[in-house]
């Protein structure tokens, strides 16, 4: 089974500023944690982060017919992106939308989410841990 991590803006910034809202854990300590998931879960993992909208419905685009499942944190693009949402719905890849933050508890402007409406589950406020729960939803649910 092969998933595709998709990680938008700022995604790589992790641990640098705002630890209260985001943890102390880095980028490169979600590219350990995707990777020892893989590990244990038996499955392909590709991780991808872009600041650039484009490059990201580019991703999605070509993930057709190849990925069977999409986690999907698109940061700030989860607010306003209405591209990563028609790309999702394209291509019909069972989808699972991650939030580091509790998105709820935080600015109104944070609360909508266009990407979701793509998405059959959304994970939120768990750290980096939600990554992993959205992995092992989609194994459990579609694996093979
Ligand atoms: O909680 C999440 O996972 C978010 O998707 C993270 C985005 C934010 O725009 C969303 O509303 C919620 C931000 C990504 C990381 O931004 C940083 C900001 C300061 C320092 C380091 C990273």
């Amino acid at each position: 089974m092969k998933i595709l991590v998709l990680n938008g803006p700022n995604i790589n910034m992790l641990g640098i500023r705002e630890p209260g809202i985001y943890g102390r854990n880095s980028f490169s300590d979600l590219l350990d944690l995707l990777k020892e998931t893989a590990r244990e879960a038996g499955v392909e993992v590709e991780q991808y982060q872009s600041n650039h909208e484009g490059d990201l419905v580019d991703k999605i685009q070509a993930a057709y017919g190849k990925a069977d499942g999409i986690v999907i944190n698109p940061a700030a693009y989860t607010h306003t992106s209405v591209a990563i949402l028609d790309a999702l719905k394209a291509v019909s890849i069972p989808a699972v939308e991650v939030h580091i933050s509790d998105v709820d508890a935080r600015e109104p402007f944070r609360q909508v989410s266009y990407a979701g409406l793509a998405c059959e589950k959304t994970i939120k406020g768990r750290g980096l841990e939600g990554y992993r729960e959205a992995i092992l939803y989609l194994k459990e649910k579609y694996g093979k």
